[in-house]
């Protein structure tokens, strides 16, 4: 019976200490361990299923477990009885977990679609990529259209280009390119439930709704060299209007030459 009362201790102070799922950026936040997107709930969810079929599946044959060596135990001295097995038993025992299995493959499948089936990926979304990330050795390159533009895949002129600061609007679904331009590199925006490997030579669209302005952590999850440690970056979810100011903000000080105009004003401090 130990390691069933460690299991259900571990899980009952879990909360508390903070080992849960990764929330919002506050610790006495009540929405701690809550995902911050709608589909990350959804996969919490999903999660919690799996969590309490393993978890009734694993204190049930940890009892039955304990009672068998109870009874062994108890019963010293008394012959053993053995068995070819008990075909109703095998019959069942591979029936039922069968079933588990596809009850889990089956009910997965809508937030999958949502997930990773491009089609089924909002479309205001995808009519309108809000920016290009780029994972490099070592850094994550970001690539925003000009204010008013389309983001194109080939990069423009008057793009606009940031490093491990990606800035995002609430509310709405977001669509990002995903590139590499190196090795392999992942995604990983753990408080977003956010996680695709980039991959060199393929584009590859993710997308989220992040329904609470804040700082959000960016990872790369996968090891791609001696500074994979430095690939921290923070995603930057705001309100449509300040992200549209940050655009704004973000093409004057690049248009910047740090030169003064005729009248003698420098333009960054207009
Ligand atoms: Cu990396």
């Amino acid at each position: 019976m130990f390691w069933p009362i460690v299991a259900i201790v571990l899980f009952a102070i879990s909360p508390a200490m903070n080992w849960w799922f990764p929330g919002a950026g506050d610790p006495d936040s009540l929405t701690k361990g809550q995902s911050m997107t709608p589909l990350g709930v959804d996969i919490d969810n999903l999660f919690y299923l799996i969590l309490i079929i393993t978890g009734v599946v694993f204190v049930l044959t940890q009892i039955a477990l304990g009672y068998v060596l109870f009874r062994g135990a108890r019963d010293q001295g008394k012959k053993a009885l053995f068995t070819h097995g008990n075909h109703a038993l095998e019959v069942m025992w591979i029936i039922v977990p069968t079933g588990i299995l596809l009850f889990i493959s089956w009910i997965q499948l809508d937030v999958w679609k949502k997930f990773r089936v491009i089609s089924s990926f909002p479309e205001a979304a995808v009519e309108a990529p809000v920016a290009e990330v780029t994972a490099r050795q070592f850094e994550w390159r970001i690539r925003y259209p000009a204010p008013g533009k389309k983001l194109q895949l080939k990069p423009q002129p008057d793009d606009l280009y940031t490093v491990n600061d990606l800035h995002l609007p609430t509310n709405r679904p977001v669509l990002i390119q995903l590139r590499s331009g190196d090795v392999q590199h992942a995604f990983f925006a753990p408080q977003l439930r956010m996680k695709q490997d980039a991959v060199p030579g393929q584009v590859i669209p993710i997308w989220f709704e992040v329904t609470q302005a804040g700082h959000y952590q960016l990872l790369c999850a996968e090891l791609c060299g001696w500074g994979h440690y430095k690939m921290k970056a923070r995603i930057v979810a705001e309100p449509q209007a300040s992200f549209q100011q940050y655009l704004l903000d973000l093409q004057q000080e690049q248009n910047d030459d740090g030169v003064p105009d005729e009248k003698g004003n420098d333009a960054a401090d207009e």
